[in-house]
């Protein structure tokens, strides 16, 4: 049974929908990248891709998972959302926006707020 395809734009009306985001956005370019940096702590480019990483390092366990505990909350209010890893104290993020193929303002902003939280 072949599976029915769904445009964008329905989707998208479907995702607004429910009160979800939608719409596409652009990567930045190179310049814009690294302008954006400047305002950033300790994140950097990520070799051989259009992604943005830092790695946090904390107290103890307790605060790393503190830490991605309320980084989820904003990454799911702002549906968007990291890969990230955690070894004990440490939490490796990477950002990239998937559905632009890059480093898009919305990581930037997921970018800023986790150098808040982690402040
Ligand atoms: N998170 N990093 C990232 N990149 C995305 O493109 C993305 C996401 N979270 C949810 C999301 N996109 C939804 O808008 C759907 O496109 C999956």
């Amino acid at each position: 049974m072949p599976t029915k395809v769904i445009s964008r734009r329905t989707q998208c009306e479907g995702r607004a929908l429910r009160g979800r985001r939608c719409g596409m956005v652009q990567k930045l370019n190179p310049d814009e990248r690294k302008s954006a940096l400047t305002k950033l702590k300790g994140w950097t480019e990520v070799g051989g891709r259009d992604a943005i990483t830092r790695t946090f390092t904390f107290r103890d366990f307790n605060e790393a998972f503190g830490f991605m505990t309320r980084a989820a909350l904003i990454a799911e209010k702002m549906d968007h959302h990291p890969e990230w890893s955690n070894v004990y104290k440490t939490v490796a993020v990477i950002l990239s926006t998937h559905d632009a193929g890059g480093v898009t303002e919305r990581d930037i902003k997921l970018a800023a707020a986790m150098d808040k939280l982690a402040t």
